[in-house]
């Protein structure tokens, strides 16, 4: 299965078009790429060519679940992958060339500090669960609802009651928002389907930065895709990841290259030890990988 991943890579390595992009760095790209993978018996998409974190693709997972769009909660769990951006933006706005510790020290240390440079604006999560639902307030006016529309919640009733549906998906798209957000969502949109008693999940992501993001983007497909399952008693049947832009970052050719010098092995399994009441009730102890035996990790620096 890694064999797909890694013949993307190879392709836009070869044969990508080189373009500048937002971030500055310069990027080789495809356009449009489809990688599936069984979920059957256990099976889970982690790389072996290089370690991959899974506990922070989890611990990621179970943060936009909670709806929650501030990077404190990662970061007193010594998740870091989300705090380059806040940190550029405190640094613009301060000019303090504070360091990323001290930054994050600070960010737990202080509540008012966190709330006031922590946020990502309402992201993911934030759309997951609470996408903003209006109400008429008379006169032809509306305001926002206390509750907005939880769009994991539903999706979970939906494919309960009615398997068979082409609706059985949530985004984090939200147009109306974008400009609000630290970043528009790059894993944007979700969908479920339902045959032969196995749910399979499909993402389409519209940038995808092959070397850093993917690999967490198809566990986390993965994982919630086996979460779904099991609230929802089905079997896991497949994953179908699709991207949009498909790139390698310029500055991370020497680490690519070493990870296509390597060869994939072994067959890793993803286990959840306990069915919560809910989709909302997961914890990382819940999760187990057995048959991780990954080559060394490839530290790659993160385009902000
Ligand atoms: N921006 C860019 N340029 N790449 C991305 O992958 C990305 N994301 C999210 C938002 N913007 C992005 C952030 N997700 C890592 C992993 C996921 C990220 C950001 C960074 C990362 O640095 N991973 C390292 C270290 C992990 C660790 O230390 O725990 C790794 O080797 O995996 C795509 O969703």
């Amino acid at each position: 299965y890694e064999q797909q991943y890694l013949d993307l890579m190879r392709q836009i390595r070869d044969t990508g078009d080189e373009r500048v992009d937002r971030t500055g760095v310069g990027t080789r790209s495809v356009f449009g790429a489809q990688m599936r993978f069984s979920l059957r018996d256990d099976a889970v998409p982690l790389l072996t060519t290089k370690r991959v974190y899974w506990k922070v693709a989890v611990r990621e997972m179970l943060w936009f679940l909670t709806g929650n769009t501030n990077i404190r909660p990662l970061v007193e769990q010594g998740v870091h992958i989300w705090t380059d951006w806040p940190l550029d933006k405190y640094r613009r706005a301060t000019g303090e060339e504070i360091e990323r510790d001290a930054f994050e020290a600070r960010i737990v240390a202080d509540p008012a500090f966190a709330e006031q440079w922590g946020d990502l604006g309402p992201v993911y999560g934030a759309q997951w669960v609470n996408w903003p639902r209006y109400e008429a307030a008379g006169d032809g006016l509306y305001r926002r609802a206390e509750q907005g529309h939880n769009q994991i919640a539903d999706l979970v009733e939906a494919i309960r009651a009615n398997p068979g549906s082409r609706r059985l998906l949530f985004t984090g798209w939200n147009v109306a928002e974008i400009a609000g957000m630290a970043l528009p969502p790059c894993h944007m949109t979700y969908q479920f389907h339902v045959s032969g008693g196995r749910l399979s999940g499909l993402l389409f992501q519209r940038s995808a930065d092959l070397v850093l993001g993917v690999p967490f983007n198809i566990f986390g497909l993965a994982l919630i895709t086996r979460m779904l399952a099991q609230q929802c008693d089905l079997e896991p049947g497949e994953i179908v990841w699709q991207g949009g832009d498909v790139h390698l970052y310029l500055n991370h050719a020497a680490l690519v290259d070493e990870q296509l010098s390597r060869t994939p092995g072994g067959a890793p399994k993803l286990r959840i030890n306990r069915r919560p009441d809910s989709i909302f009730d997961y914890r990382i102890e819940d999760f187990e990988v057995t048959d991780y035996a990954p080559q060394a990790h490839i530290a790659a620096p993160v385009a902000v």
